[in-house]
């Protein structure tokens, strides 16, 4: 209903996330160049015409003094986004800390550190206790610049005490709360010790998001079992007051992948991968470099593919792009050495003189390239230990127009939900039989012959316009998810 008004005059959204969409980096005393990053988020909001977004997040950087922060949030003012400014201890225990160590594995079913099962522990509580301080000074940035009548949106599982923070401040806010991420059985949740202060705290808000319907069930589960509370299928209920909770899955911004293929740049990236890898199938993966992407089952699966069928030894390629992430904290350095050990060893053993099995990057790919390896790639592989959407699985869809190509998709990511038919879905940890079954039955003769015979009846890849379709909507429901619940009709 806002779509044609003038912009001052539509409903303010407050977007509010750990990470601003855009990167900052200083080029001197009082400048700062700033470079936007397109997530998943950034393209949900692109095609939302009913509010003003503006962002309030961490720019990624330390900012000690006051020159330097005053010019940053000058620069960002442009780019309609509020900077909230941590410093690097902070960063340290709340990001490093309780973030990417406790509730990250927590949440992907991998368990607390072992130190940290012990709620005493010094790091436990100091981690905690900047978890919320960090909590408490993004909700101060929020409250500073909060109109009435604005619409808050908090983002993921970096600001599970955002709610309860900006409710104190004033109860009339209009607050939602998303998670990213999937939200574990109530079981996994109850093994954390603040597990209680966070479902309370996420529960002021009026409106909780999640990827699927699974995700939603479980944390209302978690409410009714370690809170008391009463589940209603529209939600949470506390003392009369009704905290909705629905699934809204995420999707991708389709129509710029479709588009993308259209472009020279691409077309002549078509060209050349073709030819670099004619003769041979291609499976590919493109994930960042964490542990719940799956990653060294995915090349022990594929070593063990190449074990047991010779005949395809160099008849196929897998090329595994992985983004370095998180490179502070030492198990994501572990990782990192884990993969090499493994793909090097896979290539000494199956390379020859001229050609790998493997190509591994360890680095991110630029928006054409990345199209043009969708478009070129005969098997994708998706094969996240838990994730709670997977936006690569929908990306590689949307690219193959042309070809025929089939998806390996893990039964533990969201995305299994809405793309499982046209998929084959798989276990990831089970790297001996599974999977190397799969492979054979995707690659030999050619992938959509395979399908028919080992099937009966070929399961489509999800087409591109059903992504699309899929993806305007289910982005817009999200937002507008939101907009049905927490504003007045206008
Ligand atoms: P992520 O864990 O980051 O997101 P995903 O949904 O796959 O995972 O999105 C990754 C994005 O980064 C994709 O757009 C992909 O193209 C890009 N990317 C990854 N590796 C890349 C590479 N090597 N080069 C270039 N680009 C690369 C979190 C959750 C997910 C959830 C999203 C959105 O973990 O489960 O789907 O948020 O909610």
């Amino acid at each position: 209903k806002q779509e044609g008004r003038p912009l001052r005059q539509r409903q303010r959204l407050l977007v509010v996330a750990n990470r601003l969409p855009v990167s900052a980096v200083r080029r001197g005393e009082d400048s700062w160049s700033l470079d936007v990053s397109a997530g998943g988020l950034v393209s949900a909001l692109l095609g939302v015409k009913e509010f003003e977004a503006k962002w309030i997040g961490w720019a990624g950087v330390n900012v000690p003094d006051e020159i330097g922060q005053k010019a940053l949030t000058k620069a960002l003012a442009e780019k309609r986004c509020i900077p909230v400014f941590l410093d690097e201890e902070i960063v340290d225990q709340y990001y490093n800390g309780y973030c990417n160590n406790i509730l990250w594995p927590l949440f992907h079913y991998l368990g607390l550190p072992q130190e940290e099962q012990l709620a005493t522990t010094r790091s436990f509580q100091s981690q905690f206790a900047a978890y919320k301080k960090a909590n408490q000074m993004f909700a101060d940035v929020v409250n500073e610049h909060y109109l009435e009548g604005d619409v808050v949106w908090c983002h993921d599982y970096h600001l599970m005490f955002l709610p309860k923070f900006l409710k104190d401040y004033n109860s009339k806010m209009k607050v939602g709360w998303f998670l990213h991420t999937p939200f574990p059985s109530s079981e996994i949740h109850r093994t954390l010790p603040s597990r209680s202060e966070l479902l309370r705290s996420v529960l002021a808000a009026d409106l909780i998001g999640f990827h699927t319907y699974d995700y939603a069930r479980h944390f209302v589960s978690a409410c009714t079992r370690i809170l008391g509370l009463e589940g209603t299928p529209e939600g949470v209920e506390d003392q009369g007051r009704l905290t909705r909770v629905a699934a809204f899955p995420i999707g991708i911004d389709s129509e710029r992948f479709i588009r993308a293929l259209e472009v020279p740049q691409v077309q002549e990236h078509i060209r050349e991968f073709k030819e670099r890898f004619a003769g041979r199938k291609v499976m590919l993966g493109v994930d960042r470099l964490d542990m719940i992407k799956g990653i060294p089952q995915k090349i022990l699966a594929f070593e063990k593919f190449l074990e047991e069928n010779p005949s395809w030894r160099d008849k196929v390629v897998l090329l595994q792009i992985a983004v370095p992430t998180r490179t502070d904290v030492p198990e994501y350095q572990k990782l990192t050495s884990q993969v090499h050990e493994i793909v090097g060893r896979i290539n000494g053993r199956f390379g020859t003189l001229t050609a790998v099995p493997i190509h591994h990057l360890d680095r991110s790919l630029d928006f054409h390239a990345l199209c043009a390896l969708y478009a070129v790639t005969d098997v994708a592989l998706v094969t996240s230990l838990r994730d709670g959407m997977n936006l690569v699985s929908y990306e590689f869809v949307a690219c193959q127009d042309a070809k025929k190509g089939v998806l390996i998709l893990s039964e533990f990511a969201g995305a299994a939900q809405s793309l499982g038919a046209g998929a084959n879905l798989v276990n990831p940890w089970n790297i001996t039989e599974e999977w190397a079954e799969t492979f054979v039955s995707e690659l030999n003769d050619t992938v959509v012959e395979a399908q028919i015979r080992t099937r009966q009846v070929p399961p489509p890849l999800p087409n591109k316009e059903a992504i699309e379709r899929y993806s305007k909507a289910s982005n817009r429901l999200i937002i507008l998810g939101f907009n049905a619940t927490l504003t007045e009709p206008v």
